[in-house]
């Protein structure tokens, strides 16, 4: 594997959209006692179904720490790839590798700096030497040459692409003062469109409301298929959720993509807010620099946090009425992919979703 001086623009790669085929999906494996609730078991088991579902449409590898090995090998499915890789947490999308491909069978890793949603400033734990050296790791095990942006944070759930020049993302994270605070909009704006070949980023306000990454837009917006945006929506004009979802929508109206097409916005609805209970705020242990896990704290629930699988959606189950209507509107979207849902409770009360948790590989 080298380490590539060039851009991908420069050399003819760009990012595909999700919806585009894919080689596998790249997980990894929890088991923080300070972010995951009884030492992380039942986070496990969860992680172990949403690779099982997804590896019913592609190739599944999760990465685990040496120390959870035979465990994870255990508790995974037997065609689930259980490789050894060091992190300090499970947030695949954030610290794994953006994968970059050309029209001639080529395949580059593009890894950016990661620093745990906001490094010292506010950032999520530390330290986070393990997390940003997966992208590295993920490059050798796939055998590509990557991209390194040594002075550039970026985690993947706080971009979507169309693959066909447009980027969607939320100033609330990318503008962050724990991000890259040396850089104006507009630079930030030229690093992204060098490293994933876009013309144009559209730049949403807000995440979802209390959302600890500072509003991913991976948990409020994304890409259906090119000129069609899925956004997380509540008719509730008395939840604080209203005004940011009716902020996004009035942009993406207003707007056009990179080929100049007005945007299709499709509205998923949240489900009623899910609160975090006694007994699970116990079951996490409490930790200096680590984000506490508090009893009644609204988490950041949303259906917009699915993975898009060759010919499958996985999306996550919240137990609320809201999760049929969920269904029905992804199948909607979906015609030509199975939709199944995953109860995702234990994902949500460390802090992510089930697209936080993944990362495709695209096919060359
Ligand atoms: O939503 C995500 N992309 C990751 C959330 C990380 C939370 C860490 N506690």
């Amino acid at each position: 594997m080298k380490t590539l001086d060039s851009t991908p623009k420069k050399d003819g790669f760009r990012m595909p959209g999700e919806f585009e085929p894919h080689q596998g999906v790249y997980m990894l494996w929890p088991q923080r006692p300070d972010n995951w609730r009884n030492g992380g078991k039942p986070a496990q088991k969860t992680f172990a179904k949403v690779a099982e579902t997804i590896s019913e449409f592609e190739h599944v590898t999760v990465g685990v720490n040496d120390d959870q090995y035979a465990n994870a090998r255990h508790l995974l499915a037997g065609d689930v790839e259980v490789v050894e890789i060091s992190s300090n947490d499970a947030w695949m999308r954030d610290c794994g590798a953006t994968f970059v491909k050309n029209d001639r069978g080529g395949l580059r890793a593009v890894d950016w700096t990661f620093n745990s949603w906001g490094g010292l400033e506010d950032g999520l734990y530390f330290p986070w030497d393990k997390d940003d050296r997966v992208a590295q790791k993920m490059a050798e095990l796939e055998h590509v040459d990557r991209y390194r942006l040594n002075d550039f944070v970026l985690e993947g759930g706080s971009i979507h692409v169309d693959g066909e020049g447009t980027l969607i993302t939320t100033e609330e994270c990318l503008l962050s003062q724990g991000r890259n605070p040396q850089l104006s909009k507009e630079q930030i704006e030229e690093v992204l469109k060098q490293n994933l070949n876009l013309e144009k980023v559209i730049w949403l306000k807000k995440g979802i409301y209390l959302d600890e990454t500072n509003g991913h837009v991976d948990n409020i917006a994304n890409f259906v298929k090119p000129g069609v945006v899925a956004l997380a929506w509540t008719d509730d004009k008395t939840d604080p959720q209203y005004e940011i979802s009716k902020e996004n929508l009035d942009i993406l109206e207003r707007t056009t993509d990179a080929k100049g097409r007005k945007l299709k916005v499709v509205k998923l609805l949240v489900p009623k807010p899910v609160l975090i209970t006694q007994e699970e705020s116990e079951g996490v242990d409490a930790v200096d620099g680590t984000l506490p896990r508090t009893e009644g704290e609204r988490l950041a629930a949303s259906y917009v946090n699915y993975y898009t699988a060759n010919s499958g959606i996985v999306f996550p189950l919240f137990d609320d009425p809201m999760d049929k209507v969920a269904k029905k509107t992804l199948g909607e979207l979906y015609p030509d992919r199975k939709v199944v849902g995953v109860p995702a409770r234990e994902i949500l009360l460390g802090g992510g979703n089930i697209h936080c948790i993944t990362q495709q590989i695209p096919t060359i």
